[in-house]
């Protein structure tokens, strides 16, 4: 092939090829390099050996009970201080509405995550889950990141083991993946200082792994990390999917800017090349993940298609309303319907697939 004869990469196509696994040191290469074809053919490879033809989705919703936030990381436009004028926290009777409203439209899966509101305790939790489960027992609910967990088990002083059981036993069915960012130390001093170590968060998805719950993990890129930061990140979740092969999903997150405190410090949004490297690597590295998802919120509808051909094989879902990222400037809509995501996957040669939350599939081909 012309495009590896004078590639600079050809040992690591060998291991791919091979199917070994790629060190520190080749992940560095690969996100310093500009070969971005030679990157895509690899992780091309990857996607094809794990998940065929099929390209997932899922019809969803999100919910985002409250932005009122104790954090009020750097990073994040959606937090506001309890006395803001835009701070809001959702009642149960208003969640259990929002349940109602989407019955009878098909989707498989509620996630729901908010801020660190330290007026909601755990029952507050525990009962929006029950009344979720009553309204849509067949859903399945993916809500609050390791970042709540572990803010939850300080309020009530309990162990993060009793509290992922305690939710598990109220309905909860997986964690998503935010929160992690970047594990460094730092680079969480400079975009979200009080948060939860990339350990700690480490240490929450060990826990509800161990508790038999699968979850997500995620990276935010894009902002002052640097690349070999980048790859510890990976090399770190790659270590506990070895130990627990808990891990469902890897979705990189495009950082966004715009009214964050960190606008206006020379950061922009991220290149359509960069997004579709991160993600491709990401493929390469993460040898013990099935599943590669491109958030289409958050790089948009198009580059999410075209990254089909880069390692991805999951574009994610329905959505509708969310908060976090359009507060941050995000400027892909709010919902893409069943149709446009079949459309968007054929168009790029793939057999749709609509899952739930552990990839079962629901439907295929279309
Ligand atoms: O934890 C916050 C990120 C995350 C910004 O698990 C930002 O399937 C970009 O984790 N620019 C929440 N990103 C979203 C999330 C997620 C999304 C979709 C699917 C799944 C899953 C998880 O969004 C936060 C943070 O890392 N975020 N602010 C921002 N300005």
């Amino acid at each position: 092939m012309e495009l590896l004869g004078t590639s600079k990469l050809l040992d690591i196509v060998e291991k791919v090829n091979k199917g070994d696994r790629l060190s520190f040191e080749d992940g560095v290469r690969l996100m310093s390099s500009n070969e971005l074809l030679v990157i895509g053919y690899m992780a091309d490879i990857v996607r094809k050996r794990k998940n065929g033809d099929y390209a997932y989705f899922i019809v969803n919703r999100h919910i985002n009970h409250t932005n009122v936030c104790d954090n009020l990381c750097k990073l994040c436009a959606f937090g506001k201080k309890p006395d803001d004028p835009e701070a809001y926290t959702m009642s149960l009777d208003e969640i259990e509405k929002k349940a109602l409203a989407v019955r009878d439209k098909g989707i498989s899966e509620l996630h729901i995550v908010g801020g660190l509101n330290p007026e909601l305790r755990l029952h507050y939790f525990e009962e929006m889950l029950r009344r979720i489960r009553q309204v849509l027992p067949k859903v399945i609910i993916q809500g609050f990141t390791a970042v709540e967990i572990d803010y939850f088990a300080k309020t009530e002083n309990m162990s993060v083991e009793d509290v992922i059981r305690r939710l598990m036993d109220a309905g909860l069915d997986s964690l998503p993946g935010g929160g992690a960012e970047i594990f460094a130390p730092r680079v969480r001093e400079k975009i979200c200082d009080k948060k939860i170590s990339g350990a700690r968060w480490l240490e929450v998805h060990e826990a509800a792994h161990q508790a038999g719950m699968l979850t997500n993990a995620t990276m935010l890129y894009g902002h002052v990390e640097t690349i070999e930061e980048r790859i510890d990140h990976l090399i770190k979740l790659r270590e506990l999917q070895d130990r627990s092969r808990g891990f469902l999903a890897f979705i990189p997150l495009a950082f966004h800017p715009k009214n964050t405190g960190l606008e206006g410090t020379k950061l922009s949004r991220t290149t359509g090349y960069d997004d579709l490297k991160v993600l491709a690597v990401s493929r390469l590295m993460l040898d013990n993940f099935d599943h590669i998802k491109a958030y289409w919120i958050m790089i948009g509808p198009k580059l999410a298609q075209v990254s089909l051909a880069f390692g991805v094989d999951d574009i994610d879902g329905t959505v509708v309303e969310e908060q976090i990222t359009h507060a941050a400037g995000a400027d892909s809509g709010q919902s893409l319907t069943k149709k446009e995501l079949v459309g968007m996957i054929k168009a790029a040669g793939r057999i749709p697939a609509e899952r739930d939350t552990l990839y079962k599939i629901i439907e295929e081909g279309f």
